[in-house]
């Protein structure tokens, strides 16, 4: 008697049914692990942009204030006081035995409609051909980790100092010292608020 052998061709269901739930699964792994690896990434050029912008606010703020004469600058305000504002003009230099003093000039951080203020450096302010240049669009309220409380949070020394705040210390026998805290923030890609803070000094001559 001739048996007909039982041929076998292609995949049953249930086969076709496990190779897919693996080949899901590889596909869910894959995935996960390419916008885990392009999520660091962008936050990592996330936190390179944030530095530079602290690094560059603040450069540009000290460069300013650096010919400042210590008798033109306003507020003259102290530690634990500060301030978002500061009003100054830079000597020029001597002219027949008199300083000469430039154009009045002004720092200031000034809020928008966003959850960040803007930094903006005003030249000849008040004057005809003013002039109102920004350097960042990052800076918050307050200082990182600051709280309006009448308490100094961050322990810097300033009680509810704002994103950018100017203090003074000038020792009736010593030069001017200017310090200068900022504050910028950026937002990752998870949707998460990123502050970088630094308080840096210059001294301004008489
Ligand atoms: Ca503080
Ligand atoms: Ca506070």
């Amino acid at each position: 008697m001739k048996v007909k052998a039982h041929s076998r061709s292609g995949f049953t269901l249930i086969e076709v049914l496990i190779a897919s739930v693996i080949f899901a699964l590889i596909a869910v792994n894959i995935a996960m692990v390419t916008r885990t690896g392009s999520q660091a990434a962008a936050n990592g050029v996330m936190r390179e942009l944030l530095d530079s912008e602290l690094d560059l606010t603040l450069d540009r703020i000290k460069l300013a204030l650096m010919s400042a004469s210590a008798d033109n600058v306003y507020p003259q305000v102290s530690a634990p006081a500060s301030n978002e504002r500061i009003e100054f003009s830079t000597s020029l230099g001597v002219e027949a035995g008199v300083h000469v003093m430039g154009d009045p000039e002004r720092i200031e951080w000034i809020p928008t409609e966003n959850e960040t203020g803007r930094v903006i450096w005003t030249q000849a302010a008040g004057l005809p051909g003013e002039r109102q240049i920004q350097w960042s669009k990052s800076v918050p309220t307050l200082q990182n980790k600051e709280v309006i409380n009448l308490g100094d949070d961050n322990f810097n020394g300033l009680v509810d100092e704002p994103g950018l705040s100017f203090h003074m210390n000038h020792a009736s026998d010593e030069e001017m010292q200017v310090f200068i805290t900022l504050t910028v923030t950026k937002t990752d890609s998870s949707g998460k608020v990123v502050p970088a803070n630094r308080q840096v000094n210059i001294t301004c001559r008489n």
